[in-house]
């Protein structure tokens, strides 16, 4: 896109923000101090590199198709990493997780890990002047493989992974401390039966045991925050997910932690977005794990949608922004996974965007007036709102592609580097 026109067509958006009231060079000075968190795992479909042509196995979670280019090294994930982050507009983060480590070709199995295993990553963040966030990776391994980790009944297989987690906390504590800005460390495990289960409380009073062992353990919470994330159902656990939404809002609440929301781990009638007033009213800060559930799968790659836009509207509507940590969660190997990741990390920065374009304070007037005509009409009438005028400047001000020119540089990329590989 041409800058001329971009800076043209922004002034024109501008007035017609301005005449709603809304100051559009302020709404870009606030969507830039957004944060976003990318998720690694969208690199090589959340396989790791634990060992030669890992593949992410069992626990519920799946990635379907073989696109071409998929990182099989740490350099290559670093390498698609840079070109994804250079496609994406202002702040961003790493999130890792543990079967990322560099483990420089010896096999460590979880209960072995270790802060040497991720120096690198530190490194590599330092360098960027960015953050890190983290997380236990208690799936693809045999000790995961009958469905119960922090819960088994086998004391062999839960005290392995409370080690596990024991550590990756440790690590990601060291993390936020070397990088001077808190990790956020999530967990999230695959416990649940495929079948109606006789024990639920047995096997949840487990699960509790395991997490008050995990979380005996305290670090500053300027280098760590702790998060938990639950779930509706996987595939294997259709009929109970041992750490459900009540059971982590009851452990989170009585525990000074965060919970995780991960909109595709919802029935798909509920919405997350009405669930963040709620939560802020009882949490300090919450974690999100921004996606696009699509029938039984609950990772497609984030679009604009009208779940993301509602996610995003509720917290800058509850002005909390510095209350939420904003994670993306999905993985796809149907398609170009670079792109994927410029896509959907773009796609929720638009959803901010809209959001803080909102006439918000007359909104709520006519709520209190009871315009409810008005306060519709005035919801609709921002979708067709010169919106991608602001976007595009926000795109060219922050030196990266605007509008759809980073579909030219994905296809370079995917012809120079991915069908390399
Ligand atoms: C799985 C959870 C979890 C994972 C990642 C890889 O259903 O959403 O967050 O996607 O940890
Ligand atoms: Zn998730």
């Amino acid at each position: 896109m041409k800058k001329e026109l971009i800076e043209k067509t922004y002034k024109l958006a501008k007035d017609q923000y301005a005449e709603l009231g809304i100051d559009t060079d302020q709404v870009l000075s606030v969507l830039s101090e957004i944060t976003i968190s990318l998720h690694c795992w969208q690199t090589d479909d959340v396989g790791g590199f634990e060992k030669e042509g890992a593949e992410l196995g069992g626990g519920g979670i799946q990635a379907t198709g073989n696109y071409p280019g998929k990182a099989k090294s740490i350099g290559q994930m670093r390498d698609d990493l840079d070109k994804a982050m250079s496609l994406i507009p202002g702040k961003k983060r790493l999130n890792l997780h543990a079967i990322y480590g560099e483990f420089g070709g010896e096999f460590i199995d979880r209960d072995k890990i270790e802060l040497k295993h991720f120096q690198g990553w530190i490194d590599w963040a330092k360098e960027r002047d960015t953050g890190l966030d983290f997380n236990c990776t208690c799936f693809s391994h045999p000790l995961a493989d009958d469905g119960f980790t922090l819960s088994s009944k086998n004391e062999k297989i839960r005290t392995f992974w409370v080690e596990h987690v024991k550590r990756c906390r440790a690590i990601g504590a060291e993390m936020g401390k070397q990088l001077g800005t808190p990790t956020v460390h999530n967990l999230w495990i695959p416990d649940g039966s495929k079948d109606i289960p006789v024990d639920r409380y047995g096997i949840r009073k487990l699960l509790k045991k395991s997490l008050d062992e995990i979380f005996s353990v305290k670090y500053p919470k300027k280098y760590l925050r702790d998060s938990v994330e639950s779930k509706l159902f996987g595939i294997g656990s259709e009929a109970m997910v041992v750490g459900s939404h009540d059971f982590y809002m009851g452990y989170t609440l009585t525990n000074d932690l965060m919970i995780t929301l991960d909109n595709g781990h919802f029935h798909p009638t509920e919405s997350v977005g009405d669930k963040i007033s709620s939560l802020l009213l009882f949490y300090d800060e919450i974690l999100l794990h921004m996606t696009r559930g699509v029938r039984w799968d609950s990772d497609h790659v984030t679009t604009l949608n009208d779940e993301i836009i509602l996610i995003a509207q509720e917290i800058v509507r509850a002005k909390a922004l510095g209350r939420v940590n904003i994670g993306l969660d999905y993985f796809d190997a149907s398609l170009n996974r670079v792109g994927a990741y410029a896509l959907g990390t773009r796609a929720v920065q638009q959803a901010f965007l809209f959001a803080l374009l909102e006439p918000h304070a007359s909104l709520v007037t006519m709520e209190e007036e009871g315009k409810t005509f008005q306060r519709l009409a005035i919801l609709e009438l921002m979708k067709s709102k010169p919106f991608g005028a602001v976007w595009d400047y926000y795109c060219l001000k922050n030196n990266v592609p605007a509008g759809g020119d980073y579909i030219a540089e994905i296809e370079k990329y995917e012809k120079d580097v991915l069908l390399k590989r």
